[in-house]
């Protein structure tokens, strides 16, 4: 008998065929009335995939009284309120590892297109203007000689921290908690990293603890030379406060891949040359994908075949006849 699960927007095609050939898919994206098709559906749900930008409330879980396991396309797993599951006796999973590198590529990138105004130097070829009206402008920006400040010094963090050493860029952090081993200079408050480098780096996770860090008393501490960049989550940064930075003249510039209210960009951010602005397409190559994809449903299967999750969030409980002695 094929297990009941929801799944709450489209999935890659590979990941939906290996799911229909374990699981009776149960598609709430395509449902018009979502109420009554839970009210039909749920009581029998045993599991649900994430895909797309949907999340996993409280309110849905409580929709899916036999619910055993969540499991979250992405490794920031913010959409979901792992409390509640918690809680509810759920296990949560999400896709870490498997991304790392390739965020930390696109951060790279982002950092130097925001420092050196690369968009905007497209753009200006593209429009004609080369050829029309000379060269670009010298840019006011220079990667040589900056102090990176990594927001999230984590698996993503780390990885931006091992490029950014063979970009000759000093490196600074802030997290909670001091990594063990980590050779860099650690701040246990972010107005204090902000104040000790030019050059900020979010990778730190969303939800309520880091909502609106990066704050106007934080881009004043970054200074004038000052480059944000956020490749972590739209709800870290306060986007008004960035905005006001910048049309102040006290921000150098931004590279954001992440949004508060993604997709809709705040309008002060969209005409500004000296701001980058990416689709959220930090992971978003066909492999990296496919490979968050593949570990979403390994996790479901493991799950299902009595081997427990492979890679829980810390804050839902795993039963302890899969934890070590258990
Ligand atoms: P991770 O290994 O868990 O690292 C997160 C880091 O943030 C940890 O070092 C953690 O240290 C720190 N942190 C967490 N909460 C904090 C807080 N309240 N204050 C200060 N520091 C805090 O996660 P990861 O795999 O590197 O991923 C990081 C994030 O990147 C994800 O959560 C996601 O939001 C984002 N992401 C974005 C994309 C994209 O496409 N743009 C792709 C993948 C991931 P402490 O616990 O010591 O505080
Ligand atoms: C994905 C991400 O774009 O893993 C994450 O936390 O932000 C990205 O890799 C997203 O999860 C897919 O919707």
């Amino acid at each position: 008998m094929a297990i009941p699960l929801l799944l709450t927007g489209p999935s890659m095609p590979f990941v939906r065929h290996q799911l229909e050939a374990r699981f009776q898919v149960h598609d709430l994206h395509g449902a018009d009335d979502k109420a009554a098709f839970l009210e039909k559906v749920g009581p029998a749900i045993r599991a649900v995939a994430t895909a797309g930008s949907a999340g996993v409330d409280a309110a849905l879980m409580g929709r899916l009284p036999a619910l055993e396991i969540v499991a979250h396309f992405g490794v920031g797993y913010d959409p979901v309120d792992v409390n509640h599951a918690a809680g509810a006796g759920v296990v949560v999973t999400n896709t870490p590892d498997v991304l790392t590198e390739e965020v930390a590529d696109t951060a790279m990138g982002l950092l130097l297109m925001a420092v050196r105004e690369l968009s905007a130097a497209e753009r200006w070829v593209r429009a004609g203007r080369w050829e029309r009206d000379g060269a670009y402008r010298l840019t006011r920006g220079s990667l040589k000689g900056r102090r990176l400040g990594i927001f999230g010094l984590g698996r993503i963090g780390l990885a931006i921290a091992r490029r950014a050493e063979a970009f000759g860029l000093s490196i600074a952090y802030h997290n909670r908690r001091k990594v063990a081993d980590a050779p860099y200079a650690y701040h246990d408050t972010l107005v204090g990293l902000a104040a000790a480098v030019d050059t900020l780096m979010v990778v730190a996770p969303g939800g309520a603890a880091t909502r609106h860090a990066v704050n106007a008393a934080v881009l004043e501490a970054l200074g004038p030379e000052g480059v944000l960049v956020n490749i972590g989550r739209g709800t870290v940064v306060d986007e008004a406060a960035l905005v006001a930075a910048l049309e102040a003249g006290r921000l150098l510039g931004a590279g954001l891949d992440v949004f508060e209210a993604e997709p809709r960009i705040h309008p002060g951010l969209m005409t500004r040359d000296d701001v980058v602005l990416l689709p959220h397409v930090g992971s978003a190559s066909v492999p990296t994908r496919e490979a968050m994809g593949q570990l979403q449903v390994d996790n479901l299967l493991a799950w299902f075949d009595g081997r427990g999750p492979l890679t829980p969030v810390p804050e839902t409980p795993v039963p302890a006849r899969f934890t070590r002695g258990g």
